[in-house]
């Protein structure tokens, strides 16, 4: 993924028209869209190619299955017209490969979970975090996921994982900032209501984008 602002802006919302809205306003503050399942399961999966057409689409479906149902699931997003993916760890190696095989067909991405931003994630992702980290490495993903509400971690897992991307959510609604995750070692952060909630989500993006710039100099 290019990164340019080092935003990435998670879409979720349901109603296509307001998707549509959301990124023509927030377009040139933000290097990637997520679209994830609320958008995708609300508006068909038609809305990745509409919104391909613009911007560079990471389809955000935690694809967490055997290797050749992630392939089919991977193989669908890339037609549809997302340039990158985000899968899960914990189903192994073979799992994470499979999407990274599918992606390479594509001059696509793939992006893997290691420990995620909520609170819940102590209870279980966090004790595998590393492990995960190296798997996804290993298996050729172009980075992982880490979490802006915890900058500590981003920076441990930054030093498991060498030249791969970091893009971390949890800024804004979750108590994460977008200038600790930078400065911790995060290539992009991924940001959905601070944008998408905002009356004006053009002048949210940009405030954070600002941020960015700070943090990186
Ligand atoms: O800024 P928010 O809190 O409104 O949205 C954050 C987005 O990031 C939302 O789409 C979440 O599903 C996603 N996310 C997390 O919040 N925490 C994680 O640990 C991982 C993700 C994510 O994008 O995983 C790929």
């Amino acid at each position: 993924m290019k990164i340019n602002t080092g935003i990435v802006l998670a879409l979720d919302v349901t109603d296509r028209a307001r998707a549509v809205a959301v990124v023509k306003a927030a377009a040139p503050f933000v290097d990637a869209v997520k679209v994830g399942y609320p958008l995708v399961l609300g508006a068909g999966l038609g809305i990745v190619t509409e919104l391909s057409k613009d911007a560079y689409i990471l389809c955000d479906f935690k694809v967490a299955d055997i290797p050749n149902t992630n392939r089919l699931i991977a193989a669908e997003a890339f037609k549809a017209g997302a340039k990158g993916i985000i899968c899960q760890a914990f189903p192994g190696k073979d799992s994470i490969a499979a999407v990274v095989e599918e992606a390479k067909k594509h001059g696509a991405d793939v992006f893997v979970v290691t420990e995620m931003s909520h609170p819940g994630a102590l209870d279980f992702m966090a004790k595998n975090a590393e492990d995960m980290a190296r798997l996804a490495a290993s298996a050729g993903a172009t980075g992982i996921i880490a979490p802006a509400t915890r900058p500590e971690r981003v920076r441990a897992l930054k030093g498991l994982v060498g030249s791969l991307q970091i893009l971390s959510p949890g800024v804004g609604a979750q108590g994460g900032s977008a200038k600790d995750a930078i400065l911790a070692g995060a290539d992009a952060v991924i940001v959905g209501r601070t944008i998408y909630e905002s009356q004006e989500p053009d002048k949210a993006a940009g405030k954070i984008a600002a941020e960015i710039r700070e943090a990186r100099k």
